[in-house]
Protein backbone atom coordinates (compact mmCIF):
# COMPACT_ATOMS: atom_id res chain seq x y z
CA UNK A 1 0.00 0.00 0.00
CA UNK A 2 1.49 3.58 -0.84
CA UNK A 3 0.51 6.72 -0.88
CA UNK A 4 2.11 8.82 -3.57
CA UNK A 5 -1.34 9.93 -4.97
CA UNK A 6 -3.97 9.04 -2.71
CA UNK A 7 -7.27 8.24 -4.49
CA UNK A 8 -10.94 8.75 -2.91
CA UNK A 9 -12.80 5.82 -2.06
CA UNK A 10 -14.85 4.93 -5.09
CA UNK A 11 -18.44 4.94 -2.87
CA UNK A 12 -17.72 8.21 -1.86
CA UNK A 13 -19.53 10.32 -4.53
CA UNK A 14 -22.94 7.62 -5.34
CA UNK A 15 -22.99 7.47 -1.33
CA UNK A 16 -23.28 11.51 -1.31
CA UNK A 17 -26.05 11.66 -3.88
CA UNK A 18 -28.35 8.86 -2.26
CA UNK A 19 -28.03 10.75 0.70
CA UNK A 20 -27.97 14.21 0.07
CA UNK A 21 -28.57 14.66 -3.66
CA UNK A 22 -25.75 16.19 -6.60
CA UNK A 23 -23.82 18.99 -5.77
CA UNK A 24 -20.64 18.13 -3.81
CA UNK A 25 -17.88 20.81 -3.83
CA UNK A 26 -15.20 20.05 -1.26
CA UNK A 27 -13.31 17.13 -0.78
CA UNK A 28 -11.55 16.52 2.99
CA UNK A 29 -8.44 13.52 3.46
CA UNK A 30 -7.08 12.79 7.31
CA UNK A 31 -4.48 9.78 7.39
CA UNK A 32 -4.55 7.57 10.21
CA UNK A 33 -1.34 7.27 12.10
CA UNK A 34 1.10 4.51 13.26
CA UNK A 35 3.12 5.26 16.25
CA UNK A 36 6.74 4.34 15.60
CA UNK A 37 7.90 4.74 19.48
CA UNK A 38 6.97 7.03 22.69
CA UNK A 39 3.61 5.63 23.51
CA UNK A 40 1.55 7.02 26.65
CA UNK A 41 3.99 9.85 27.24
CA UNK A 42 2.92 12.49 24.81
CA UNK A 43 -0.11 13.48 27.76
CA UNK A 44 3.03 13.69 29.32
CA UNK A 45 3.95 16.42 27.52
CA UNK A 46 7.14 14.34 26.52
CA UNK A 47 8.15 14.02 22.44
CA UNK A 48 7.15 11.02 20.76
CA UNK A 49 7.59 9.62 17.06
CA UNK A 50 4.57 8.66 14.53
CA UNK A 51 4.27 8.52 11.20
CA UNK A 52 0.91 8.91 9.10
CA UNK A 53 -0.06 5.90 6.92
CA UNK A 54 -2.25 6.14 3.65
CA UNK A 55 -5.31 4.27 4.90
CA UNK A 56 -7.51 7.45 5.51
CA UNK A 57 -11.03 9.15 6.20
CA UNK A 58 -12.69 11.17 3.11
CA UNK A 59 -15.13 13.73 3.73
CA UNK A 60 -17.54 14.88 1.09
CA UNK A 61 -19.25 17.41 1.26
CA UNK A 62 -21.49 20.67 0.39
CA UNK A 63 -21.27 24.18 2.41
CA UNK A 64 -24.95 24.43 3.92
CA UNK A 65 -26.19 28.36 4.48
CA UNK A 66 -27.16 27.71 8.27
CA UNK A 67 -25.85 25.89 11.44
CA UNK A 68 -26.10 22.32 10.77
CA UNK A 69 -23.98 19.79 9.89
CA UNK A 70 -25.50 16.18 8.45
CA UNK A 71 -23.12 13.31 7.74
CA UNK A 72 -23.65 9.87 6.43
CA UNK A 73 -21.12 6.98 6.51
CA UNK A 74 -20.35 4.84 3.19
CA UNK A 75 -20.16 1.83 6.23
CA UNK A 76 -22.68 0.23 7.81
CA UNK A 77 -23.49 -0.06 11.35
CA UNK A 78 -22.51 4.16 11.21
CA UNK A 79 -26.26 5.64 11.43
CA UNK A 80 -26.27 9.34 9.87
CA UNK A 81 -25.95 11.99 12.30
CA UNK A 82 -26.82 15.48 12.75
CA UNK A 83 -26.38 18.33 14.89
CA UNK A 84 -26.64 22.46 14.92
CA UNK A 85 -23.55 24.41 15.65
CA UNK A 86 -24.36 26.44 18.52
CA UNK A 87 -22.59 27.80 21.60
CA UNK A 88 -22.65 24.55 23.79
CA UNK A 89 -23.40 21.71 21.47
CA UNK A 90 -25.04 18.86 23.77
CA UNK A 91 -23.28 15.83 23.57
CA UNK A 92 -24.37 12.28 21.59
CA UNK A 93 -24.63 9.56 24.15
CA UNK A 94 -21.20 8.26 25.20
CA UNK A 95 -19.70 6.10 22.75
CA UNK A 96 -21.84 7.38 19.41
CA UNK A 97 -19.55 8.22 16.48
CA UNK A 98 -21.55 11.60 16.32
CA UNK A 99 -19.30 12.51 19.29
CA UNK A 100 -16.32 12.81 17.17
CA UNK A 101 -17.57 15.53 14.73
CA UNK A 102 -19.42 17.15 17.42
CA UNK A 103 -16.14 17.22 19.50
CA UNK A 104 -14.04 19.34 16.26
CA UNK A 105 -17.07 21.90 16.17
CA UNK A 106 -17.24 22.61 19.54
CA UNK A 107 -13.74 23.57 19.63
CA UNK A 108 -13.88 25.73 16.30
CA UNK A 109 -16.94 27.35 17.67
CA UNK A 110 -15.05 27.99 20.88
CA UNK A 111 -12.61 29.87 18.54
CA UNK A 112 -14.53 31.28 15.82
CA UNK A 113 -17.85 31.74 17.62
CA UNK A 114 -20.62 31.21 14.89
CA UNK A 115 -20.26 28.56 11.94
CA UNK A 116 -21.66 27.61 8.56
CA UNK A 117 -22.46 23.67 8.94
CA UNK A 118 -22.78 21.03 5.56
CA UNK A 119 -23.75 18.20 4.37
CA UNK A 120 -21.42 15.72 3.84
CA UNK A 121 -20.26 11.67 3.67
CA UNK A 122 -17.47 10.01 5.17
CA UNK A 123 -15.64 6.88 4.25
CA UNK A 124 -12.77 5.96 6.45
CA UNK A 125 -10.79 3.07 5.29
CA UNK A 126 -8.51 3.34 9.04
CA UNK A 127 -9.28 0.17 10.75
CA UNK A 128 -11.53 1.66 14.20
CA UNK A 129 -10.36 0.79 17.31
CA UNK A 130 -7.46 -0.59 16.17
CA UNK A 131 -4.85 2.06 17.64
CA UNK A 132 -4.34 3.49 14.04
CA UNK A 133 -6.13 7.02 15.19
CA UNK A 134 -9.66 6.62 13.24
CA UNK A 135 -10.99 8.85 15.67
CA UNK A 136 -9.00 12.13 15.29
CA UNK A 137 -8.63 11.37 11.85
CA UNK A 138 -12.73 12.25 11.72
CA UNK A 139 -12.34 14.55 14.17
CA UNK A 140 -9.79 16.50 12.21
CA UNK A 141 -11.30 16.06 8.81
CA UNK A 142 -14.38 18.02 10.42
CA UNK A 143 -12.52 20.68 11.31
CA UNK A 144 -11.17 21.23 7.92
CA UNK A 145 -14.31 20.56 6.33
CA UNK A 146 -15.92 23.99 9.23
CA UNK A 147 -12.85 26.05 8.34
CA UNK A 148 -13.30 25.90 4.76
CA UNK A 149 -16.47 26.54 4.42
CA UNK A 150 -16.58 29.59 6.81
CA UNK A 151 -13.61 30.57 4.99
CA UNK A 152 -11.35 30.23 7.96
CA UNK A 153 -7.71 29.45 8.42
CA UNK A 154 -5.60 28.14 11.00
CA UNK A 155 -1.77 27.54 11.39
CA UNK A 156 -1.26 23.91 10.97
CA UNK A 157 0.28 23.61 14.88
CA UNK A 158 -2.50 25.93 16.17
CA UNK A 159 -5.21 23.64 14.88
CA UNK A 160 -3.63 19.97 16.27
CA UNK A 161 -3.50 22.15 19.49
CA UNK A 162 -6.76 23.08 19.52
CA UNK A 163 -8.32 19.58 18.39
CA UNK A 164 -5.84 17.89 20.87
CA UNK A 165 -8.05 19.50 23.83
CA UNK A 166 -11.27 19.37 22.00
CA UNK A 167 -11.30 15.92 21.39
CA UNK A 168 -11.63 15.43 24.98
CA UNK A 169 -15.19 16.32 24.38
CA UNK A 170 -15.36 12.44 23.83
CA UNK A 171 -14.15 11.78 27.42
CA UNK A 172 -10.62 10.50 26.89
CA UNK A 173 -7.34 12.48 28.30
CA UNK A 174 -5.57 12.16 25.12
CA UNK A 175 -2.12 13.99 24.58
CA UNK A 176 -1.51 15.83 21.24
CA UNK A 177 0.14 13.17 19.11
CA UNK A 178 -2.87 11.88 16.65
CA UNK A 179 -4.05 15.44 15.71
CA UNK A 180 -0.43 16.85 15.24
CA UNK A 181 1.26 14.20 12.75
CA UNK A 182 -2.37 13.73 11.10
CA UNK A 183 -2.30 17.83 10.64
CA UNK A 184 1.35 17.96 10.04
CA UNK A 185 2.75 15.08 8.20
CA UNK A 186 5.16 14.59 5.16
CA UNK A 187 5.37 11.50 2.58
CA UNK A 188 8.72 9.94 3.61
CA UNK A 189 8.64 10.81 7.11
CA UNK A 190 8.44 10.49 10.66
CA UNK A 191 8.21 12.86 12.82
CA UNK A 192 9.41 13.67 16.42
CA UNK A 193 6.14 15.55 18.16
CA UNK A 194 7.48 18.05 20.96
CA UNK A 195 4.75 19.39 22.47
CA UNK A 196 4.05 22.93 24.81
CA UNK A 197 5.10 24.70 21.87
CA UNK A 198 3.62 22.01 19.83
CA UNK A 199 6.84 21.46 16.96
CA UNK A 200 7.47 18.83 14.19
CA UNK A 201 10.56 17.56 13.62
CA UNK A 202 10.16 15.50 10.42
CA UNK A 203 12.84 12.18 9.94
CA UNK A 204 13.07 10.58 6.93
CA UNK A 205 12.51 7.08 6.92
CA UNK A 206 14.75 5.00 4.85
CA UNK A 207 12.84 3.31 1.86
CA UNK A 208 14.31 0.03 2.12
CA UNK A 209 12.50 -0.40 5.17
CA UNK A 210 9.13 -2.06 5.54
CA UNK A 211 7.24 -0.84 8.58
CA UNK A 212 4.46 -3.56 9.16
CA UNK A 213 0.89 -3.29 10.77
CA UNK A 214 -0.97 -5.89 12.13
CA UNK A 215 -3.98 -6.26 14.08
CA UNK A 216 -4.46 -8.39 17.26
CA UNK A 217 -8.27 -8.72 16.23
CA UNK A 218 -8.86 -6.83 19.59
CA UNK A 219 -10.83 -4.09 19.61
CA UNK A 220 -9.34 -1.06 21.46
CA UNK A 221 -12.64 0.80 21.26
CA UNK A 222 -12.08 3.77 23.84
CA UNK A 223 -15.95 3.83 25.13
CA UNK A 224 -16.45 1.68 28.32
CA UNK A 225 -13.25 -0.03 30.21
CA UNK A 226 -10.80 0.74 27.67
CA UNK A 227 -11.37 4.45 28.32
CA UNK A 228 -11.56 3.88 32.25
CA UNK A 229 -7.87 1.82 31.80
CA UNK A 230 -6.32 4.54 29.32
CA UNK A 231 -7.46 7.47 31.44
CA UNK A 232 -6.10 6.24 34.66
CA UNK A 233 -2.78 6.08 33.49
CA UNK A 234 -2.02 10.29 32.95
CA UNK A 235 -2.90 10.16 36.30
CA UNK A 236 -0.59 7.80 37.39
CA UNK A 237 1.88 9.47 35.70
CA UNK A 238 0.93 13.04 37.32
CA UNK A 239 0.55 11.32 40.77
CA UNK A 240 4.31 9.87 40.08
CA UNK A 241 5.67 12.72 38.78
CA UNK A 242 4.72 15.40 41.91
CA UNK A 243 6.18 12.71 44.23
CA UNK A 244 9.53 12.97 42.39
CA UNK A 245 9.44 16.09 41.39
CA UNK A 246 8.99 17.15 45.47
CA UNK A 247 12.00 15.20 46.48
CA UNK A 248 14.33 15.67 43.91
CA UNK A 249 13.38 19.81 43.60
CA UNK A 250 12.46 21.07 40.42
CA UNK A 251 9.30 21.50 38.46
CA UNK A 252 6.60 19.11 38.05
CA UNK A 253 6.87 18.74 34.88
CA UNK A 254 8.49 15.91 32.97
CA UNK A 255 10.56 17.76 30.08
CA UNK A 256 11.96 20.41 32.36
CA UNK A 257 12.71 17.37 35.11
CA UNK A 258 14.35 15.18 32.72
CA UNK A 259 16.49 18.10 31.85
CA UNK A 260 17.80 19.03 35.02
CA UNK A 261 17.81 15.60 36.53
CA UNK A 262 19.10 13.09 33.60
CA UNK A 263 17.15 9.74 33.16
CA UNK A 264 19.04 7.99 35.21
CA UNK A 265 18.34 9.76 38.69
CA UNK A 266 14.97 10.20 38.02
CA UNK A 267 14.51 6.30 37.46
CA UNK A 268 16.71 5.68 40.86
CA UNK A 269 14.44 8.78 42.95
CA UNK A 270 11.51 6.48 41.45
CA UNK A 271 12.43 3.36 42.45
CA UNK A 272 13.05 4.39 46.05
CA UNK A 273 10.03 6.98 46.42
CA UNK A 274 7.11 5.40 44.70
CA UNK A 275 4.58 2.53 45.40
CA UNK A 276 5.14 0.02 43.07
CA UNK A 277 2.76 -0.03 40.80
CA UNK A 278 3.37 4.02 40.17
CA UNK A 279 7.14 2.96 40.36
CA UNK A 280 6.21 0.92 37.06
CA UNK A 281 4.21 3.94 35.46
CA UNK A 282 7.31 6.04 35.98
CA UNK A 283 9.74 3.79 34.63
CA UNK A 284 7.71 3.28 31.37
CA UNK A 285 8.09 7.34 31.15
CA UNK A 286 11.26 7.90 31.92
CA UNK A 287 12.58 5.09 30.25
CA UNK A 288 10.19 5.06 26.91
CA UNK A 289 11.47 9.18 26.60
CA UNK A 290 14.86 7.96 25.88
CA UNK A 291 13.90 5.47 23.40
CA UNK A 292 12.44 8.03 21.19
CA UNK A 293 15.92 9.77 21.35
CA UNK A 294 17.48 6.77 20.51
CA UNK A 295 15.31 6.29 17.92
CA UNK A 296 15.26 9.55 16.34
CA UNK A 297 19.27 8.59 16.27
CA UNK A 298 18.74 5.38 14.46
CA UNK A 299 16.33 6.59 11.76
CA UNK A 300 18.98 9.43 10.44
CA UNK A 301 21.77 6.60 11.03
CA UNK A 302 19.70 4.42 9.33
CA UNK A 303 19.93 1.73 11.99
CA UNK A 304 17.52 -0.74 11.35
CA UNK A 305 18.88 -3.43 14.05
CA UNK A 306 19.16 -0.05 16.59
CA UNK A 307 15.32 0.71 15.63
CA UNK A 308 14.46 -3.02 16.00
CA UNK A 309 15.77 -3.27 19.63
CA UNK A 310 14.45 -0.18 21.10
CA UNK A 311 10.80 -1.51 19.82
CA UNK A 312 10.95 -4.35 21.72
CA UNK A 313 12.31 -2.68 24.54
CA UNK A 314 8.87 -0.34 24.77
CA UNK A 315 6.62 -3.07 24.35
CA UNK A 316 8.24 -5.08 27.14
CA UNK A 317 7.88 -1.55 29.22
CA UNK A 318 4.36 -1.23 27.84
CA UNK A 319 3.65 -5.30 28.52
CA UNK A 320 5.22 -5.05 32.31
CA UNK A 321 5.53 -1.54 33.72
CA UNK A 322 2.70 0.07 32.22
CA UNK A 323 0.27 -2.69 31.96
CA UNK A 324 -1.61 -1.91 28.22
CA UNK A 325 -0.40 -4.70 26.30
CA UNK A 326 -2.33 -8.13 25.76
CA UNK A 327 -1.22 -11.81 25.01
CA UNK A 328 -2.70 -11.37 21.42
CA UNK A 329 -0.59 -8.32 20.95
CA UNK A 330 2.67 -10.32 23.29
CA UNK A 331 1.93 -13.30 20.49
CA UNK A 332 1.94 -10.87 17.25
CA UNK A 333 5.01 -8.82 18.67
CA UNK A 334 6.91 -12.65 19.30
CA UNK A 335 5.79 -13.90 16.08
CA UNK A 336 7.30 -11.18 13.91
CA UNK A 337 10.18 -10.79 15.77
CA UNK A 338 11.13 -14.89 15.57
CA UNK A 339 10.07 -14.53 11.53
CA UNK A 340 12.90 -12.22 11.27
CA UNK A 341 11.68 -8.69 12.22
CA UNK A 342 14.02 -6.13 13.24
CA UNK A 343 11.96 -5.15 16.15
CA UNK A 344 7.43 -4.92 16.97
CA UNK A 345 5.51 -3.45 19.75
CA UNK A 346 2.22 -2.72 20.38
CA UNK A 347 1.20 0.91 18.98
CA UNK A 348 -1.49 3.07 20.54
CA UNK A 349 -2.91 3.03 23.46
CA UNK A 350 -2.72 -0.56 23.58
CA UNK A 351 -5.48 -2.99 25.47
CA UNK A 352 -5.93 -4.41 21.67
CA UNK A 353 -5.26 -2.59 18.40
CA UNK A 354 -2.66 -3.31 16.16
CA UNK A 355 1.34 -4.03 16.52
CA UNK A 356 4.06 -2.15 14.31
CA UNK A 357 6.83 -4.17 12.75
CA UNK A 358 9.74 -3.03 11.18
CA UNK A 359 11.75 -5.26 8.94
CA UNK A 360 14.29 -5.00 5.61
CA UNK A 361 12.72 -5.88 2.40
CA UNK A 362 13.94 -9.23 2.44
CA UNK A 363 12.67 -10.57 5.71
CA UNK A 364 9.08 -8.87 5.11
CA UNK A 365 7.59 -11.96 2.97
CA UNK A 366 8.79 -13.93 6.04
CA UNK A 367 7.17 -12.02 8.65
CA UNK A 368 3.82 -11.94 6.58
CA UNK A 369 3.87 -15.57 6.20
CA UNK A 370 4.48 -16.00 9.75
CA UNK A 371 1.43 -13.94 10.87
CA UNK A 372 -0.87 -15.12 8.47
CA UNK A 373 -0.34 -18.87 9.23
CA UNK A 374 0.73 -18.76 13.08
CA UNK A 375 -1.65 -15.52 14.21
CA UNK A 376 -4.31 -15.35 11.94
CA UNK A 377 -5.37 -18.96 10.21
CA UNK A 378 -5.56 -20.58 13.74
CA UNK A 379 -8.49 -17.77 14.54
CA UNK A 380 -9.89 -18.62 11.51
CA UNK A 381 -8.84 -15.81 9.23
CA UNK A 382 -8.15 -17.58 6.04
CA UNK A 383 -7.08 -14.06 3.97
CA UNK A 384 -5.20 -11.73 6.04
CA UNK A 385 -5.08 -8.54 3.76
CA UNK A 386 -7.26 -6.29 5.92
CA UNK A 387 -5.53 -7.09 9.11
CA UNK A 388 -2.11 -7.58 8.21
CA UNK A 389 -0.71 -4.43 5.74
CA UNK A 390 2.84 -2.68 5.28
CA UNK A 391 2.40 1.03 5.30
CA UNK A 392 4.75 4.05 3.71
CA UNK A 393 4.79 7.50 5.32
CA UNK A 394 2.50 9.37 4.11
CA UNK A 395 1.33 13.05 3.87
CA UNK A 396 -1.07 15.12 6.60
CA UNK A 397 -4.37 15.99 5.79
CA UNK A 398 -5.97 18.52 3.79
CA UNK A 399 -8.73 20.02 1.77
CA UNK A 400 -9.37 20.57 -2.11
CA UNK A 401 -12.25 20.53 -4.47
CA UNK A 402 -13.94 18.05 -5.09
P1 LIG B 1 -5.05 5.93 20.13
O1 LIG B 1 -4.13 4.84 19.86
O2 LIG B 1 -5.53 6.60 18.89
O3 LIG B 1 -6.15 5.54 21.04
C1 LIG B 1 -4.20 7.39 22.25
C2 LIG B 1 -4.17 8.91 22.42
C3 LIG B 1 -2.78 9.48 22.12
C4 LIG B 1 -1.70 8.73 22.89
C5 LIG B 1 -1.85 7.23 22.64
C6 LIG B 1 -0.86 6.40 23.43
C7 LIG B 1 -6.24 10.10 21.87
C8 LIG B 1 -7.02 10.77 20.81
N1 LIG B 1 -5.09 9.55 21.49
O4 LIG B 1 -4.14 7.08 20.89
O5 LIG B 1 -2.76 10.85 22.45
O6 LIG B 1 -1.74 9.03 24.26
O7 LIG B 1 -3.17 6.77 22.98
O8 LIG B 1 0.45 6.76 23.13
O9 LIG B 1 -6.66 10.06 23.02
Amino acid sequence: MTDASPNPPPPLTAAFRAAFGPGATRLVRAPGRVNLIGEHIDYCGLPVLPMAIPPAAWLLLRPRADGLVRLADCAPGYPPREFRLEREIPPAPPGDWGNYPRAAAQALIGRFGELRGFDAVLCSRIPAASGLSSSSALVVAVALALLDVNRLDLPAESLAELLALGERYVGTRGGGMDQAIILGARPGAAARVGFAPLRLEHVRVPGAWRILVASSLVSARKSGPARRAYNLRPREAVEALAIVAAHVGGPADYVRLLGLHGVERLLEAGQTLLPPTLARRFRHVVTEAARVDAAVAALIAGDLAGLGALLGASHRSLRDDLEVSRPELDELVARAVDAGAAGARLTGAGFGGCIVAVADAAAEPGVRAALAEGFYRPRGVADATPHLFSVDPAGGAGVGPA
